[in-house]
């Protein structure tokens, strides 16, 4: 019932729904604080009116309740951050997919203003990227020489395709400016910073095709990075766009 008078998006990750959870349990205790001070609030003006009140009390309050309240809310605040909280953000940090469920690499280099992203072909390894082979023909750096880069996929701009309910490892970083990676529908947000790879993991659940935001404000062309889409498909349709693209001459990438 939550989800719908919040108007949460489209959820399409596995662990998604304890995010959901999260964001619906704080709106709880947030309407129960507001509902609790409007009553306090209607309360004082009548209770301490001029009229009943005319000399001033200069002791003020005597009983325990509002300390009990106040211990009352910090315990459930408390509950909210050990209990949900922080073990979303160590399964978001830590619990990365092992290598034995076959999770889906890719890297993703963010730009002003778009989503550079790289597979490592059929062996699951990248090849080496050096700032040293940097050139106009090769901007990404990478180092030809290096065999298990050979059968990487030639980039895409602003397209990812992923198999449905597998885990996936996005190794992050821009080559510009701090961007952040935002995928709403799979509940996972990474900021780009530059020079530094950072990995994020989520496991969709939903074929369909989701907007990859930038959440980061990057310059002028920032919200042009909202064109990014994620395409969670069906592990038959998967297998056939990622052959198509490995037949595919460097830099023609397929869209679709
Ligand atoms: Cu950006």
């Amino acid at each position: 019932m939550m989800e719908k008078i919040l108007g949460l998006p489209v959820l399409a990750s596995k662990h998604g729904a304890d995010v959901d959870k999260l964001i619906i349990y704080v709106h709880y205790l947030m309407a129960a604080l507001f509902i609790g001070w409007i009553a306090y609030f209607i309360y004082a003006l009548v209770r301490f009116r001029k009229s009943a009140n005319p000399k001033a009390d200069y002791v003020g309050i005597r009983g325990h309740l509002s300390s009990y309240i106040e211990l009352a809310v910090a315990f459930v605040e408390v509950v909210l951050l050990v209990g949900f909280a922080v073990p979303l953000w160590a399964h978001a940090v830590g619990e990365f997919p092992k290598a034995d469920e076959n999770p889906t690499n890719i890297r993703v280099i963010a730009q002003q203003f778009a989503w550079n992203v790289f597979y490592p072909g059929a062996d699951g390894k990248f090849g080496n990227r050096d700032f040293k082979f940097v050139t106009q023909e090769n901007p990404w750096g990478i180092d030809k020489a290096d065999p298990d880069g050979k059968d990487d996929l030639p980039p895409l701009s602003n397209v990812i395709h992923v198999p449905v309910n597998k885990p996936v490892i996005i190794r992050l970083t821009s080559r510009d400016v701090i961007h952040s990676f935002k995928v709403i529908a799979m509940r996972v947000t990474q900021d780009a910073i530059p020079g530094v790879p950072i990995p994020l993991h989520f496991t969709p659940t939903k074929p369909g095709m989701y907007q990859i935001n930038c959440a980061q404000l990057c310059g002028g062309g920032h919200s042009s990075m909202s064109n990014g889409r994620l395409f969670v498909d069906t592990q038959e349709e998967y297998d056939k766009w990622i052959a198509a693209q490995a037949k595919a001459p460097s830099g023609a990438a397929s869209f679709e």
